[in-house]
């Protein structure tokens, strides 16, 4: 065995600089009497969902990763309220009652049962489910319509414009194309009445200060700049109640207007800590640490949510955080493909934990992801089964077997490599966690703390405990090793695979204290004498897709195959054909994202020519724009130029589709001119 070559550690390692993130949140004004002055708060609010219909997997994902997050916080020890709830109010509601010829308050009811249900059974961890039908939430509404209404930002006139029910959104001429708004593709009315409306353009320079002196205020950066660019380009002052229905909050004084939506939803957020009601709390609690949303109301929350606030002199929340979208099997999931994943079938479906860690590891947050079956199976059997499974199960086998399932005592100096070497992985796992939970990338904690399970197999391979029967000194040595690196990985592991890690703190008999993230600051916790046991299987290895289910999915696949192939052999062109389209390279100088289209990106891209040609590319879900510079790509320079998003293309881009519906491009090397003729 070598001998370690950096400094000797002492007994208890310290880490030298515990993780700033630590020290970074606000400290409360106001303490409840049963919690410290000085600790630390985490305030973590979902969208609250619609409940025209029964809750999917979308819903559950966003719901799953802050419960993640506010796990997270509580393990750190922190002073954490996590909200949830349902969203009831509005003309959606009031027509999907219509169609189900049951009142709004029967569906809301039966619907927002089914939410909770979910939350339930998913075991989520939320200090408040709010409903926007209940009483303290009207009045919160209330109070902050007068606020708005005090500070000389409401005023009675007409609107005239297009409204899509579907999204509750207004939407402008430009914004919309043969009827569907372009952004989501949901239908668009005329609608022409009196309405009450909120001087929103008065905050822009407000709204674009903020941004500006708030670096996170708005994440990820890209969609930050979206919201920037919209509100540079100007606010209109936004309509902000409706007299063509009645299911909504009444406009305070003048009961014939119903409350937009939005401003009713929104303000969920304050009535949950209490504003208006409980200053106490709401000091605690408010401004919200992240209000976590989808990519597809970032408007709202970015931009007319803030404006609402400050028109209303409250604080602005820390950081409106949008994250992407799944597609289901590489497709984008509709009603009508029939591909919708119900959130129950899918909680029945996988265990609770493979779920959440699959959900959190796969889709960087901000990126978009692709629920895979096939992807599920591969993460669940070799990075949790074979990974953290097997590490628990031989450490755990291997001390009963060897020291009676007693955890043996903790070297009096760490002087072996291997073990100076796990020590310092666990420290800095530690670190490396809270680095990427602050930076909002539970994919990238999780990929580290599934890595220290790696080390920590790797670590018993090479120490080979089974191998020192005859230095049982040494053999105790390095299965404590064993059992406190499994100590971090269970404790670090918690927020995001809860049932799993718990069952194997269980299985090691750790007091409360051990389980938290404070004490992972020590190396060395673990109690010499400590009775553990095997805990039963962790993760079950999971079959691959049923053949079954494969070959239906590659009959599906052929049928799709043959229709196409069968359109291009009607199709066949000749070469002279294909000599008239005019391939050349080119070099991409500037790439840009396109407001309000998640899919397309604005690029200028040198052919050679004068001038680098204005480009829009439907690759903005596997590219940014940062990476596309300088390279080399293949473009179509002699279609008719079209106009997408008022911005004008004027030649394609070339690129290959990948069956996870990402994007590769056609490429050149640099000693390839921009301009040379491709054929
Ligand atoms: O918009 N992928 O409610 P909603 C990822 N009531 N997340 C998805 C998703 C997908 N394919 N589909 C939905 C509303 N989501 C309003 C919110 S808040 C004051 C009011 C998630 O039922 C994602 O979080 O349409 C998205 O923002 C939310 O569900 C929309 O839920």
């Amino acid at each position: 065995m070598k001998r370690a070559t950096g400094p000797s550690a002492s007994q208890t390692t310290t880490l030298a600089n515990p993780p700033t993130f630590w020290f970074q949140h606000r400290t409360c004004v106001h303490p409840e009497p049963n919690t410290s002055p000085t600790m630390s708060k985490f305030y973590v609010t979902t969208p609250i969902y619609y409940v025209n219909g029964a809750p999917h997997i979308g819903h559950a994902y966003t719901t799953i990763l802050a419960d993640a997050m506010a796990r997270y916080h509580r393990t750190r020890g922190d002073d954490v309220y996590f909200l949830t709830g349902t969203d009831e109010h509005g003309l959606k509601i009031q027509r999907a009652a219509e169609q189900q010829g049951i009142s709004p308050e029967q569906m809301v009811d039966e619907n927002s049962a089914k939410f909770r249900e979910l939350f339930e059974k998913l075991e989520l961890t939320h200090d408040r489910f709010i409903r926007t039908t209940e009483d303290d939430h009207r009045r919160t509404v209330e109070e902050m319509v007068q606020r708005m209404t005090d500070a000389g930002d409401i005023y009675l006139d007409k609107y005239e414009g297009w409204y899509s029910a579907s999204d509750e959104a207004y939407y402008s001429e430009d914004e919309i194309e043969d009827g569907v708004a372009i952004a989501s593709g949901s239908p668009v009315e005329w609608v022409e009445e009196e309405s009450y409306f909120f001087r929103l353009s008065k905050y822009e320079d407000r709204l674009l200060q903020w941004y500006e002196s708030n670096p996170d205020s708005v994440a990820p950066q890209a969609r930050k700049n979206e919201v920037v660019s919209f509100v540079e380009s100007g606010l209109k002052d936004l309509s902000i109640s409706r007299t063509t229905f009645s299911w909504g909050i009444p406009m305070p004084d003048d009961p014939e207007h119903v409350l937009y939506v939005w401003v009713d939803a929104l303000t969920n957020y304050i009535t949950a800590v209490g504003a208006f009601e409980d200053q106490q709390r709401f000091d605690r609690y408010w401004p919200a640490d992240i209000h976590l949303i989808g990519k597809d109301i970032l408007r709202f929350h970015a931009v007319y949510w803030p404006a609402f606030l400050m028109s209303a002199e409250l604080p602005l929340p820390q950081q409106v955080y949008a994250h992407g979208w799944w597609t289901v099997e590489g497709e984008k999931m509709s009603k009508s493909k029939g591909n919708f994943i119900d959130a129950f079938e899918l909680a029945d479906e996988y265990d609770l934990d493979v779920l959440r860690y699959f959900m959190m590891r796969e889709m960087p947050l901000g990126k978009d992801g692709n629920f895979s079956k096939a992807r599920l199976v591969e993460r669940n059997n070799a990075e949790l089964a074979d990974n953290v499974g097997n590490l628990v199960n031989r450490t755990l086998s291997m001390t009963g077997g060897f020291v009676d399932g007693e955890v043996p005592s903790m070297p009096a100096e760490l002087t072996e490599e291997a073990d100076v070497e796990l020590r310092n992985h666990c420290i800095e796992t530690v670190q490396a966690v809270d680095n990427a939970m602050k930076d909002r990338q539970p994919h990238r904690a999780l990929e580290r703390i599934t890595a220290l399970a790696g080390e920590t197999n790797n670590y018993i391979q090479t120490v080979q405990p089974w191998a020192l029967k005859e230095k049982p000194n040494r053999q105790g040595e390095t299965l404590y090793c064993a059992l406190e690196a499994i100590r971090y990985v269970a404790v670090l592991l918690s927020p995001f695979v809860p049932d799993a890690a718990a069952r194997i703190m269980d299985a090691m008999n750790l007091g409360d204290e051990l389980r938290t993230l404070d004490s992972l600051q020590s190396w060395g916790g673990l109690e010499a004498g400590t009775n553990v046991r095997k805990p039963d299987v962790l993760f079950e290895k999971l079959d691959p897709p049923s053949e079954q289910e494969e070959d239906e999915q590659q009959e599906e696949q052929e049928q799709t195959e043959e229709a196409d192939e069968d359109e291009e052999g009607a199709n066949l062109i000749s070469f002279d054909q294909f000599m008239e389209v005019q391939m050349r390279v080119g070099e991409i100088v500037e790439a840009n994202d396109v407001e309000d289209a998640d899919k397309l990106l604005h690029l200028f891209v040198d052919v050679g020519e004068d001038e680098p040609r204005s480009v829009v590319a439907g690759i903005a879900t596997t590219f940014d724009p940062d990476e596309l510079v300088g390279r080399r790509v293949t473009m179509v320079t002699n279609l008719q130029p079209a106009k997408l998003f008022g911005i004008e293309s004027q030649a394609m881009l070339l690129a290959a589709q990948r069956e996870d519906g990402t994007y590769a491009l056609a490429e050149y090397p640099d000693d390839v001119a921009p301009g040379t003729s491709v054929s």
